[in-house]
């Protein structure tokens, strides 16, 4: 038995490092009954997606798992069982001398990022061994396909959304302080990067048949929609009204509740890794934008990603699909029919993302792969 885990987390910009590092620890200590320790720099991002972490606290215990602010001087410890290096990000010196010392050198695994490229499958469950040292560390690619490591998902989460009833919708809108629909309206989650053509989906927006509701977590992007209206931020907490459109910026709110907004829109804007997976879950129409890379060497993958997804699509349906992300990330100019023939698939899509979420949950997820992979190591 491997007990005890580490999983060792940098944050390199944004949220969505710790988002995975934080959803993977708690499923290991909760549904695979690990023992946790979490390593991670910057707690003050920590604690926008789980109000419940302390950003002032060295060392807590939140939810059963035990969070260690990651410092540069780091005080050797025993390593744990199995060893999980997020993202690349490079253990601690005196860690890794530490891992030569046990009788059973631990599991050490490389999580890497998301990627729907072919090349995956290739790549996952390589071994990479230590240039100096005889230390072995694996490479564990999440991904879409068997073959990879498969996706985060809580074994509880399809029953958790399958029984979010229209009470528990409402409730929602309640306790975030939003409206409750109006009759006819198309509600809208916009969480996004900078880049994004905010202004053209706007424009498109404004002069929609149904009234659309739109709702901004606070970030760069909706600060980009308040200066596009000319509102100063401390204004945020009130809605803007344009023509058919209505835009609410809003706080930051935890991971859980985030989902629970997913559920309850009719189409989602996502970015990153981790709220694009999410969106899959929740069954919505849904828009990627990628993380931007140098020379836009993200469109390969957003390409790879659409060549999956829109495989056991009807013709127009995919085409619909790939002129609005390719116009969301930049590769075309966005603008009203291109947003209008997207948003006329909005039942289909429903239906074929349902059964994309159901393919997807054919997989294993990415934790119990992970236990399973680290089990059967000798
Ligand atoms: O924040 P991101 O842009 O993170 C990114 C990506 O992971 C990217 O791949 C990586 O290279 C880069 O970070 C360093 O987007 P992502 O992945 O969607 O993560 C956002 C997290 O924030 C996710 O766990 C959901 C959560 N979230 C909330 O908890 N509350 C909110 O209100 C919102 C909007 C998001």
């Amino acid at each position: 038995m491997r007990q005890h885990w580490d999983i060792f987390c940098t944050v390199v910009d944004n949220f969505g490092d710790i988002g995975v590092c934080w959803r993977l620890a708690k499923q290991l200590a909760h549904e695979h009954r690990k023992t946790v320790r979490l390593w991670i720099d910057d707690l003050a991002s920590f604690s926008r997606i789980s109000p419940d972490i302390d950003p002032t606290a060295k060392r807590q215990f939140v939810q059963g798992i035990e969070i260690f602010l990651w410092q540069t001087a780091f005080r050797a410890v025993e390593p744990a069982d199995v060893v999980i290096e997020a993202f690349a990000c490079e253990l601690p010196e005196a860690y890794v001398l530490a891992m030569l010392q046990p009788t059973r050198q631990p599991v050490w695994i490389n999580l890497e990022y998301l990627s729907a490229e072919p090349w995956v499958g290739q790549y996952h469950g390589l071994p990479s061994p230590h240039p100096r040292l005889p230390l072995t560390k694996t490479f564990f690619f999440p991904g879409f396909v068997p073959g990879t490591g498969g996706l985060l998902r809580e074994k509880n989460l399809m029953a958790q959304r399958l029984a979010f009833t229209n009470a528990d919708e409402q409730a929602f809108w309640r306790d975030k302080n939003l409206p409750q629909r109006n009759a006819g309206e198309l509600r809208i989650s916009l969480f996004g990067y900078d880049n994004a053509p905010v202004d053209n989906l706007i424009a498109a927006l404004s002069i929609s048949t149904a009234p659309v509701f739109l709702i901004v977590p606070m970030g760069k992007l909706a600060k980009r929609i308040l200066s596009l209206f000319g509102c100063a931020t401390s204004q945020c907490a009130a809605s803007i009204t344009h023509e058919r459109l209505t835009v609410r910026i809003i706080p930051f709110m935890s991971q859980m509740e985030y989902d629970r907004l997913l559920w309850s829109c009719d189409v989602n804007f996502v970015r990153g890794e981790d709220s694009f997976v999410r969106t899959q879950w929740a069954g919505k129409p849904f828009v990627w934008n990628i993380y931007p890379q140098h020379d836009t060497a993200h469109w390969k993958k957003l390409d790879a990603f659409l060549d999956l997804y829109t495989t056991d699509m009807p013709q127009a349906m995919a085409a619909a699909v790939r002129a609005m992300w390719s116009c969301w990330n930049g590769k075309a100019v966005l603008n009203t029919s291109i947003w209008m023939n997207f948003l006329s698939m909005q039942e289909s899509l429903m239906q074929h993302n349902r059964n994309w979420s159901n393919r997807l949950m054919k997989q294993d997820d990415l934790a119990s792969n992970l236990v399973r992979f680290a089990e059967n190591k000798l």
